[in-house]
């Protein structure tokens, strides 16, 4: 059901700048359905866009173009969701046609269950502040902090916990207790289970609470079957931790996120390609996590085998269709096609670790120092670590978070809940 306000002074009173209420402010004004303001732009921009498919003034347009009409309002995305509009603009139609207050009724509808506005936009008289919106957000989430879950998987010694340590330049990973010799530092010992630390690291007043997953190397035995095992139980637990907690009666109001965000996924620098167990480790890992895969210890490998080694890498995934971040299929738009079509051309980033800084020209800087120079870190010239961590930290964070979020927690959201459903409908069918 629709209202139409007739004002008799336009623009008089308390004059409403956007056209379509719903909800809590339509009910505020004493507006308990949807209605539309004839003031209003919106008003004219679907008279317009009505007017053009009815052009010969009947009042009316066929019931079958108004899922065409309202997707051309609000986007492509909306006709996805073309039958439900069809059914709302059967129920409004009479003898196969749609009037115009009938369509203003469909949009308004359609308009308060969407969050595709498409191009839609309302222009207003004077300053509301809508632009605060953005610093208000801010301000909250500063408050509140950021989370941010890494793990590191690969074999045995490739440097995934020196990479850590390099990445946030601090000692995250845990260094060897025992070890406390004043000139040699104490070496970062072998990572011999799944452990998480976390540290809250803090610069011009953002706050990260990062939590760095290490994992045990795993090829140092003969039999390395399995040994993604105890990596998907951690992801899987993470998920469902945060599953447990989204659905508890009362919950809390911000739930701690544990879930990983982004799996660096490390591939020793052989120079000839994946080797089967990477293949089958990554397969595995993509199918619930984000996998970034990295070729470690750069430093061994000369620029034309790091080339060469790049191609057959990106060809054993494309061959076995593992999926790495980011994902092409989920951008959202020519933008992030366009960054991320870049960003695919030069990966897997080909890295250098170090936690040692060593002085160079009066400046501390990351690197590892050979007979025969310093291999220095965060030079573009010497590796690709600024490329991975410009990803990881600079362009990408956000977005590894939302597709955790909507893409790997949601499976595993919809797998758990049906198969708990699943169980419920056997318990009673069997009583
Ligand atoms: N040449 C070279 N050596 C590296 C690099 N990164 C780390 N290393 C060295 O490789 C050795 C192993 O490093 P870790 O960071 O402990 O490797 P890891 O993958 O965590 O090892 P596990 O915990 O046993 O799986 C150390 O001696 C590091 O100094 C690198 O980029 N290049
Ligand atoms: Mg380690």
């Amino acid at each position: 059901m629709s209202r139409s306000i007739d004002r008799s002074v336009p623009g008089g009173g308390s004059r409403i700048a956007h056209c379509i209420i719903s909800g809590s402010l339509g009910k505020l004004l004493g507006y308990h359905h949807k209605w539309i303001c004839r003031y209003c732009d919106l008003y004219e921009v679907l008279q317009a866009a009505f007017g053009e498919i009815d052009t010969e003034k009947k009042g009316t347009i066929e019931t079958g173009l108004v899922p065409q009409l309202i997707s051309k309002l609000l986007g492509d995305a909306s006709l996805k969701k073309g039958s439900l509009l069809q059914l709302r603009a059967n129920t409004k139609a009479k003898n196969g046609v749609v009037q115009f207050s009938e369509f203003v009724t469909i949009m308004s509808e359609t308009m308060s269950q969407t969050t595709e506005w498409g191009a839609l936009k309302t222009e207003i008289n004077g300053y509301v502040g809508i632009d605060t919106i953005q610093e208000q957000i801010r301000k909250k989430a500063l408050k509140r902090g950021f989370d941010y879950n890494i793990m590191v998987v690969g074999a045995s010694g490739l440097g995934k916990s020196t990479l850590v340590n390099t990445l946030f330049k601090a000692k995250i990973s845990r260094r060897s207790a025992e070890e406390n010799s004043e000139e040699l530092p104490p070496p970062i010992p072998k990572t011999v289970e799944v452990k998480s630390i976390s540290h809250v690291i803090e610069e011009n007043g953002v706050r990260l609470k990062l939590t760095v997953t290490d994992t045990p190397g795993f090829g140092d035995h003969i039999n390395n079957e399995n040994c993604w095992i105890p990596i998907e139980e951690y992801i899987n637990e993470q998920y469902e931790k945060y599953l447990s907690e989204e659905i508890n009666i009362s919950r809390k109001k911000h739930i701690p996120d544990s879930r990983v965000h982004v799996c660096l996924y490390f591939i020793a620098p052989t120079g000839h390609g994946l080797k089967p167990l990477d293949v089958e480790f990554m397969k595995r890992l993509a199918k619930v996590v984000n996998v970034v895969p990295v070729i470690s210890k750069a430093d061994t490998l000369i620029i034309e085998e790091r080339q060469l080694f790049k191609k057959r890498i990106k060809m054993a995934l494309n061959k076995n269709t593992i999926e790495t971040y980011p994902m092409k299929n989920l951008e959202e738009d020519e933008e992030d096609t366009a960054l991320n079509d870049a960003l695919r051309d030069q990966m897997p980033f080909a890295v250098v670790g170090s936690d040692k800084l060593h002085e160079l020209d009066g400046r501390e800087i990351l690197g590892r120092l050979t007979n025969w120079g310093l291999i220095e870190v965060e030079n573009p010239n010497h590796c690709e670590f600024s490329n991975l961590r410009d990803m990881l930290i600079r362009t990408h964070l956000q977005d590894l978070k939302e597709i955790t979020d909507t893409i790997h927690y949601e499976n595993f959201r919809y797998e758990r809940l049906q198969a708990r459903q699943n169980t419920k409908k056997c318990d009673s069918t069997t009583k």
